[in-house]
């Protein structure tokens, strides 16, 4: 199965702040939208809780969240003990092997989704965040850029663009 992430970040690499994505970017949210949708999306706990409950779980996905809380349930959602445990959960069943799995956040959950990862989205969103807690992983220069979309401005009028790496 081939294993995705996907995520925002400023040119610093922060992707959060205090529990939440500090600039709103509809294109990036479309994007994010196009790409997911009908695939798994794996999400640690702290990201399920940050996303508004109207749009939990995300919809025409499977939602499969990650916590070590044995007791964890929530609607709409699978629960998985471990990052490898939720992708032994989105390999089954009968999903296709050429079928891609969405690692969608955050940071620790990315972290510990690289080594698995054989295409990662990175939105790069030019703006600058103060008090960011949050950041991407480093892509060691084994991941190379596959596909460059080149800068565009946002009807919200930030500068942001959306490369595709490979490795
Ligand atoms: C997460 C939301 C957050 C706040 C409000 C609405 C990239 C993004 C993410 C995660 C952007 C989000 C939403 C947007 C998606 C909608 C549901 C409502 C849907 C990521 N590049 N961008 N993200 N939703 N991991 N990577 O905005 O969601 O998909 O149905």
């Amino acid at each position: 199965m081939n294993v995705g992430l996907i995520w925002a970040q400023t040119p610093d690499g922060v992707i959060g702040a205090d529990q939440t994505i500090p600039w709103r970017l509809p294109e990036d949210m479309a994007h994010f939208k196009a790409v997911t949708l009908g695939h798994p999306v794996v999400m640690g706990r702290r990201t399920w809780d940050s996303l508004p409950p109207r749009f939990r779980p995300l919809p025409g996905r499977r939602n499969i969240v990650v916590t070590r809380d044995p007791q964890w349930a929530s609607d709409g959602a699978e629960r998985a003990g471990s990052l490898t445990e939720a992708l032994e959960l989105a390999a089954r069943p009968s999903e296709p092997a050429d079928a891609a799995v969405w690692v969608i956040g955050g940071g620790e959950i990315y972290r510990a989704a690289l080594d698995y990862a054989t295409t990662i989205s990175v939105t790069e969103v030019d703006t600058a965040v103060n008090g960011g807690d949050t950041y991407a992983p480093t892509l060691d220069p084994t991941w190379q850029v596959a596909e460059d979309g080149g800068w565009r401005v946002s009807t919200s009028g930030l500068r942001y663009r959306i490369r595709r790496f490979a490795r």
